[in-house]
C-alpha cells in the first residue's frame, strides 16, 4: 500500500510536529530526511516551492506549507478538536507561536540579533500569557479539550529553540509555555518516538 512521504531536513524544524501527528495517530508515512548538503545538491530543486517541508500523497499530489501539512496529519490521527471553541484556541496557540518564527530566524542567521532577541522575548511572553487563560490545570496541554496538534506544534517550536539556540529563551521566564512542553514530552506515544529515535 502506497502511503504519504513527508520530505524534510533530518532535524525536527517546520517538519516536527507533522511527524509527531502521523506517530501519534499510528499512521503510516514515510519520513524522508536529508542532510543540507543533499538539499542543495538535489532536493531544492524537486521541492514543488524550493522550500521544505512538503508531502506527497499517494495519489501523486503533494501538500507543501508546514502547517498545512500538519492540518493533513492532525486530521487522520484526530488531533483536531471538534468544539469550536476549543478549536479556535488550538490555532490560536499556533498562530501565537508562529509569531516568534521571525525573530528566531534572525537569531539564527545572526541578524540584528540584539532586536531580534528583544522582540522573541516580547512575542513568547504574549503566548504565554495567552495560552495561560485556556491551559488545562491539570494535564498542561493547551486546553481542556485535551492534546491536540496545537500541543505539538507550540512542543516543537520549543523544541527547536532550545535545541538549536539555547541562549535565545530562558524557558523558567514562560512557565505555561515550559508545562506544554513538559506534558508534551510526557505523553507516551511522543515520549515513546524519542526513545525510538535514541
Ligand atoms: N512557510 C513555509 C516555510 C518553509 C521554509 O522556510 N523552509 C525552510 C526550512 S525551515 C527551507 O526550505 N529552507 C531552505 C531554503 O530556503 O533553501 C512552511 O511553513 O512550510
Amino acid at each position: 500500500m502506497a502511503i504519504p512521504t513527508l520530505n524534510y531536513f533530518d532535524r525536527p524544524g517546520r517538519a516536527e510536529a507533522s511527524r509527531l501527528a502521523f506517530h501519534v495517530g499510528g499512521v503510516e508515512f514515510k519520513d524522508h530526511r536529508f542532510t543540507a548538503e543533499e538539499w542543495g545538491a538535489e532536493y531544492k530543486a524537486k521541492a514543488p516551492t524550493g522550500l521544505a517541508p512538503w508531502l506527497e500523497l499517494e495519489d501523486g499530489s503533494y501538500i507543501v506549507e508546514s502547517k498545512a501539512i500538519l492540518m493533513y496529519a492532525a486530521n487522520k490521527a484526530g488531533l483536531i478538536p471538534k468544539d469550536p471553541v476549543d478549536a479556535a484556541v488550538a490555532e490560536q496557540a499556533c498562530s501565537i507561536m508562529e509569531a516568534c518564527f521571525g525573530p528566531t530566524r534572525n537569531i539564527y542567521m545572526n541578524k540584528e540579533v540584539e532586536k531580534a532577541k528583544v522582540e522573541l522575548a516580547e512575542k513568547l511572553a504574549v503566548a504565554d500569557k495567552v495560552i495561560a487563560t485556556r491551559q488545562s490545570e491539570s494535564t498542561g496541554f493547551i486546553s481542556n479539550a485535551g492534546f491536540s496538534y496545537a500541543d505539538l506544534f507550540v512542543f516543537t517550536f520549543l523544541l527547536g529553540i532550545t535545541g538549536r539556540l539555547p541562549d535565545a529563551m530562558k524557558t523558567e521566564e514562560y512557565p505555561h509555555l515550559k508545562k506544554v512542553y513538559e506534558a508534551v514530552k510526557a505523553y507516551p506515544k511522543v515520549a515513546e518516538y524519542y526513545k525510538s529515535r535514541q
